[in-house]
């Protein structure tokens, strides 16, 4: 019990710090996968650190490929999710578009594609 008090009051120590040092909260997103469909929770983000959570709500496995529409981008991709998995992945965003799809076969092809824009 006293160790985990003193774990609080670290951590609460923690999130001070970072507020008087200005550090910005990561952003967040949600991605819901479903037959045949991918849903953004935000159509925008900013430059910069986001934590974006895959969740495959349909019946059907599905992964995704983030990659922002520029020579040479690096895609970012999440691993196939089971029904009902998820999983957090932590990206730097730089300002552009993003494209997101499933690529599993003929998935992107039925819908499961989305835009991002980041700026
Ligand atoms: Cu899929």
């Amino acid at each position: 019990m006293r160790a985990l008090a003193l774990l609080l009051a670290l951590a609460a120590a923690g999130a001070l710090l970072g507020a008087a040092q200005g550090a910005p909260a990561p952003q967040r997103m949600q991605v819901t996968e479903d037959e045949w469909s991918l849903a953004l929770s935000r159509q925008r983000l900013r430059p910069g650190i986001a934590l974006i959570e895959v969740f495959n709500l349909g019946q059907d496995a599905h992964d995704l490929v983030l990659q922002r529409r520029a020579p040479g981008a690096r895609a970012v991709r999440v691993p196939r999710l089971d029904y009902f998995q998820r999983r957090t992945i932590r990206v730097r965003l730089a300002a552009g578009t993003y494209a997101l799809w499933c690529s599993l076969p003929r998935h992107r092809e039925r819908g499961m594609s989305a835009t991002l824009r980041v700026r």
